[in-house]
């Protein structure tokens, strides 16, 4: 079965981001003045960046195991993204040096994302109120190091907003919900789905990998089933319209 995709904007304006998240980009060149440490945490801070060691003068240290562990207070998240990656490059799909980074906030976790070489890590945010990022570097080959920023946010503390461009570290914007009454939810995604032959191959508010699409993975739905999504309420004279790229 065929998935299709969507892209929402409402106002028929572009699509403003809608929380308020810093202005950082990650960069080919090192950011400055931040030091780099093996090992750091963090707690009671709002916002900060973590570097590896040596960080920015000298490449990394060989043979190292760093951990990095940021905690948030309750009912807060932790957004993160990369500014600054330069590691020993991918080999045959290994990572001989890599940061792992774990949305969970726990390094025994299972689920974790793996970098290296000068992949980015795009924004995305922590599934509760911590978050753990291990270096890791092999006993040859150094390069330039990793700088990561990270901030945190109080989903219940923000304004809710009609636009949305699923771009933000926390892809569904405050006031949107997933509906838990339908079959399926609406998945965000980066770059091409994983399905063959279908969905679109980046994102339309970026045109490239940077931003994320919001679509529904059909291969597994059937036929009449639904997934919502719920805006927060409309209460405006003016005209809207919502608008769809597929
Ligand atoms: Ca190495
Ligand atoms: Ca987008």
């Amino acid at each position: 079965m065929r998935g299709f995709w969507i892209c929402i904007i409402i106002g028929c304006s572009m699509a403003i981001s809608a929380q308020a998240s810093q202005s950082l980009q990650h960069s080919e060149t090192k950011p400055t003045g931040i030091r780099g440490t093996c090992d750091k945490e963090v707690i009671g801070v709002l916002n900060g960046r973590i570097a590896s060691p040596n960080f920015p003068l000298y490449n990394y240290t060989l043979d190292v195991t760093c951990v990095y562990e940021i905690v948030a207070g309750p009912g807060q998240v932790i957004a993160y993204q990369s500014l600054y990656m330069d590691l020993e490059g991918r080999v045959d799909d290994a990572c001989y040096d890599h940061v792992d980074v774990f949305p969970s906030g726990s390094i025994t976790g299972e689920s974790f994302d793996r970098y290296c070489g000068r992949e980015v890590i795009y924004p995305d945010v922590t599934t509760g109120s911590k978050l753990a990022v291990m270096f890791v570097s092999d006993g040859s080959v150094s390069a330039g190091g990793f700088v990561i920023s990270w901030w945190i946010l109080t989903p219940g503390n923000m304004r809710h907003s009609l636009n949305c461009n699923f771009d933000d570290p926390i892809p569904l914007c405050p006031g949107w919900s997933q509906l838990t009454g339908d079959h399926f939810d609406w998945t965000f995604f980066r770059g091409p789905t994983p399905s063959r032959n279908t969905g679109p191959t980046y994102d339309h508010t970026t045109g490239g990998p940077y931003g994320r699409y919001a679509y529904i993975e059909a291969s597994n739905a059937r036929n009449r089933n639904t997934a919502a999504l719920r805006t927060p309420a409309i209460i405006s004279d003016q005209p809207y319209c919502l608008r769809f790229w597929y």
